[in-house]
């Protein structure tokens, strides 16, 4: 009896609300089940690659309501509420003096969008910036080849961290090598340097390919947690059709999406991200026959 007086402790709560998640989680179940119609959306969003226990919690709430019987507005709560879940981070009119630090996973796309980018800052946008490249793949064999023939083409130098103190330049977009432990001890190192040095603002984008599993993208998305990530940039769009990996991922993670990159062409196949981007191409994918 005398535990009754005693004060509930933050652990005791969070075992219960943890046991209040779980059988709402299996009476979500069991509610929808007897809601046809709920079902059936449900079953399209998971056909289309979203996870179940996800629907089925945001939907049963709505057993019973007049809801229930309208296919229409079912779809459109559920598009609107991962619309609400989805994070995008809009071009600024005015591109503050930064240093864009590209990372990821080798053979992702990162040395091409640093050649999109800089097209784009350089020439593409309303105001032109003055751009430079620097370097920081020093692994791969023609990786500076790479960025030299974009540097060239694009007529935007390829710079040395010397030069980075004389803000000559608008945005210095940094290319980087792939994801070993050692590299991101050098780039963490090269950051310091940058912020101690300099007045640029640092932007850090780890670059993510649609292509990839949801387990392979919080793989990836936890090697390169150790540095600060700003946004998230995901390329390869154009590769599938399936877009659902990229959807959980993006519905789990706050980080905003800033750019994507829908194919080869440099600069064009790069484009701002958009929410609605996001959701036409989910809802319009074709494997849903
Ligand atoms: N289909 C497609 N291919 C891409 C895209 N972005 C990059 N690539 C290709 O992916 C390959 C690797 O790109 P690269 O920029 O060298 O990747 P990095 O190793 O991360 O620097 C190249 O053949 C690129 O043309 C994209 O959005 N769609
Ligand atoms: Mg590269």
């Amino acid at each position: 009896m005398k535990n009754e007086n005693k004060p509930v402790t933050v652990e005791e709560i969070q075992v219960l609300r943890n046991e209040i998640l779980l059988m709402y989680e299996s009476l979500a179940k069991d509610v929808i089940s007897h809601a046809p119609l709920v079902k059936k959306v449900v079953d399209i969003f998971v056909d289309k690659g979203l996870e179940q226990k996800w629907l089925e919690k945001l939907l049963a709430p709505l057993v019973g309501s007049s809801f229930e019987e309208d296919e229409v507005m079912l779809v459109a709560y559920l598009l609107e509420e991962l619309d609400s879940l989805l994070t995008v981070k809009e071009e600024a009119k005015k591109l503050e003096k930064s240093v864009h630090i590209i990372v990821g996973g080798t053979g992702i796309g990162k040395t091409s969008l640093v050649g999109k980018l800089g097209a784009r800052y350089t020439y593409l946008l309303d105001k032109g910036y003055k751009v430079a490249f620097f370097n920081f793949d020093h692994h791969k064999v023609g990786a500076i080849e790479q960025l030299e023939h974009y540097a060239d083409a694009m007529d935007i130098p390829i710079i040395s961290l010397e030069d980075f103190v004389d803000k000559e330049y608008d945005i210095i977009l940094i290319d980087t090598a792939g994801s070993t432990g050692d590299d991101l001890l050098e780039l963490d190192a090269l950051i310091e340097i940058i912020k101690e040095s300099t007045s640029y603002k640092i932007e850090l984008s780890l670059v993510l390919s649609a292509t990839s599993k949801v387990k392979d993208l919080k793989r990836i998305y936890t090697v390169f947690e150790a540095l600060e990530i700003n946004s998230l940039i995901f390329t390869k769009l154009d590769e599938t059709y399936d877009l659902s990996d990229m959807i959980n991922f993006l519905i789990e993670n706050e980080k905003p999406l800033s750019y994507l990159s829908i194919g080869q062409k440099i600069p064009e196949d790069l484009i701002v991200a958009t929410k609605e981007y996001l959701l036409n191409q989910f809802m319009n994918e074709e494997n849903n026959e």
